[in-house]
């Protein structure tokens, strides 16, 4: 108790100020035993655990479609599932039956579901039958994997196929020769979500392993959300032509003048040195692969340019053909936009854009993080509602089709790997692991996601850190340098995937300025009001206007805040107000909101964040919760919610 009161406090009492690590220990000591019981589980493990630092190789990840060339079967539904806290599936060959298994949808997290898995990070075991017409015969067969948190093992009928590490991206198998026609197939997927240190987002512990725990709460993690985990989306089966198929499909818009000209690369199996065709609204032309590829230009006289009040998309579709036949052909609807920087402007289509919204999270009860429709729809209605333009995918790549409804909708995305609780104290061995994960993790990512015009920005990482956050202590020089050269890998490597985008660093209070020289845009989290300055909101701003001022002296960039917000409890009231009322994140939100009006520089305000959501137990979460939404966990306005639309509404 009292050192959390130090740590509010630090900026203000006088007192020495209190590291985030010093107080985690403190916090878990004074009565996290279970924490500590997890913790010291977990490096166990890690000591026994394989190093996942192998690089997997990454085929076109395009989402899969049905058209007259190409199957596709959705399974989701009820699976069988089964927990494996011994570890023995493997031994005793589930991957053929599972012994005891109950009903688990797919996808969802198994953490809300049955109380012996809410707060189970181990191996879990997911099985289901699905019969195969012999009408897909002589087509090749794909399974693909939306998302299995955070490491993966695929059986079809009883034979290993692959392992995906990474909990929030897709994987593609070839299963053809494995499936038997006219009868059932088992498909087996053995899930885990450790907490290891090598990992990214690492887990936390003892002896070098991140910050443990934001709040030092239960289960341990070095982030502040909670850990669900399994089949997060949709597993599918689908086909393609067995000749040549359309394995990859890349556009890349500019406009000149009043024109769009897209640019398009396809990449096609083996080699493929056929002819093709493309079709862009009713633009038609030839293509001609050499070596399985291809690329073109094509002009789109005055087009329509895709923008927030006018997403417009254009259907895109591309063929392979032999003779007059076609043989594939795969669409999407692209839209034509630039995204740039100049100077420290942020330029949508050759024009300055601020962006208003929050970071987000996947998270609704029963469900988890699994992949949420209805949720979906009603967050994307309530951005509308409010006014924003934008929101951030803190902390991991979202569903897919939340990236597809962006599209539609004409909302901005800044598109963020899972690298949270990166911390370069650590040793230097845990930080090539992470940096083997962080590379494989945004070329995935720009794989999965390059076409979306929504996505105007990659962040790879969040609040990455150096030593104590908070102005708690200065960063450590050598933590400093490792981070320097670990970003400067990982932004030439984004840059080298994607040339067009800009590319940011999500920066924590009291962290290296450094860093931000690296990147395109210059983003930040901020909390002055509520983790320092607690209650002392004309304090905090002008810290807020001080710090802005000065990164924009050394920088000359954007600047984004890609959270500030409050805990604030849903009916808790108080004049004058006080922290954990809504009239006190109302205050908060107006102090940093006119701050960044003031400053011709700020590109864009995301407050944290957009609803609340599930955490693990801490003295510092109440009910397991972080309270900073503007709206509950269901979606129900907080009284900050009506001030932010006054502030941001399309007028
Ligand atoms: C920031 C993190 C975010 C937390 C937030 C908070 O980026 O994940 O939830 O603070 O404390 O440090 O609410």
């Amino acid at each position: 108790m009292d050192a959390l009161q130090r740590h509010t406090n630090d900026q203000d009492d006088g007192s020495p100020p209190i590291s985030r690590r010093d107080l985690l220990r403190r916090t878990a000591a004074n009565g996290a035993a279970v924490a500590a019981v997890a913790l010291s589980k977990t490096y166990a493990e890690a000591d026994n655990a394989e190093l996942p630092a192998k690089s997997q190789p990454v085929r076109g990840l395009l989402y899969p479609q049905q058209n007259q060339h190409r199957n596709l079967l959705d399974l989701s539904g009820l699976w069988q599932f089964q927990l494996d806290p011994n570890e023995e599936g493997e031994a005793e060959e589930w991957f053929r039956a599972l012994p005891s298994p109950r009903l688990m949808p797919v996808p969802c997290s198994w953490n809300d579901l049955f109380d012996d898995a809410h707060n189970y990070l181990g191996l879990a075991w997911y099985s289901h039958e699905i019969f195969m017409p012999s009408g897909w015969r002589g087509h090749r067969i794909f399974l693909r994997v939306g998302s299995a948190t955070y490491l993966a093992k695929l059986w079809m009928n009883g034979k290993l196929l692959t392992e995906h590490s990474g909990g929030q991206l897709p994987f593609v198998v070839e299963v053809t020769e494995s499936l038997l026609w006219d009868q059932k197939n088992r498909i087996t997927i053995a899930v885990e979500n450790k907490q290891l240190p090598e990992r990214v987002p690492p887990g936390a512990g003892p002896g070098g392993g991140g910050v443990a725990g934001v709040m030092g709460g239960f289960p341990l993690t070095t982030y502040d959300f909670f850990p669900y985990s399994g089949l997060h989306r949709p597993v599918q089966l689908f086909s393609v032509p067995p000749s040549a198929h359309i394995d990859d499909v890349t556009v890349v818009t500019n406009i000149e003048g009043k024109d769009g000209v897209v640019n398009l690369t396809v990449a096609a199996s083996g080699q493929y040195a056929g002819r093709g065709k493309v079709r862009l609204g009713d633009i038609e032309t030839d293509l001609t692969f050499g070596d399985g590829t291809t690329n073109i230009d094509i002009r789109i006289p005055s087009a329509r340019l895709w923008r927030p009040n006018d997403p417009h998309l254009y259907p895109l579709t591309v063929m392979l053909s032999d003779g007059p036949s076609i043989t594939d052909s795969y669409s999407l609807d692209i839209g034509i936009r630039t995204i740039a920087v100049r100077k420290d402007q942020l330029l949508l289509n050759g024009q300055p854009i601020k962006l208003t919204g929050f970071g987000k999270h996947e998270d609704f009860p029963l469900s988890g993080r699994g992949e949420n429709l209805p949720m979906w729809i009603r967050d994307y209605e309530l951005l509308r509602w409010i006014g924003a333009n934008s929101y951030r995918t803190s902390h991991y790549p979202y569903a897919e089709e939340a990236m597809r409804l962006a599209d539609r909708l004409g909302v901005l995305v800044i598109n963020e790997i899972p690298a949270v609780g990166l911390n370069f104290e650590d040793s230097a061995e845990l930080t090539q692991h992470r940096l083997t994960q962080c590379k494989q993790q945004i070329k995935e990512l720009i794989t999965r996601d390059k076409n979306h015009p929504s996505t105007i920005m990659w962040n790879v990482a969040n609040e990455p850190m150096a030593g104590p956050p908070l102005g708690a202590g200065q960063p450590a020089a050598q933590a400093v340098e490792a981070g320097q050269q670990f970003f400067r890998q990982v932004y030439d490597e984004t840059r080298r995937l994607d040339p067009t985008r800009p590319i940011t660093l999500v920066g924590v209070q009291g962290g290296p300025p450094q860093w931000h020289g690296i990147f395109d845009v210059v983003c930040i989290n901020r909390y002055y009001g509520w983790y320092t300055h607690a209650g002392q909101l004309d304090q905090a701003a002008k810290a807020l206007a001080d710090e802005l001022d000065q990164l924009h002296d050394s920088f000359r960039k954007p600047i984004i805040i890609t959270e500030f917000g409050t805990d604030t409890t849903p009916g808790a009231h108080n004049m004058p107000p006080e922290m954990w009322t809504e009239e006190y994140q109302v205050e908060f939100l107006r102090r940093y909101l006119t701050v960044a009006a003031e400053r011709p520089f700020m590109a864009g305000m995301h407050v944290w964040a957009f609803a609340d959501f599930k955490t693990g137990q801490a003295t510092m979460r109440a009910d397991g919760m972080n309270l900073k939404g503007v709206f509950t966990r269901d979606g129900r306005p907080k009284m900050a919610a009506h001030f932010l639309r006054t502030q941001w509404s399309r007028k």
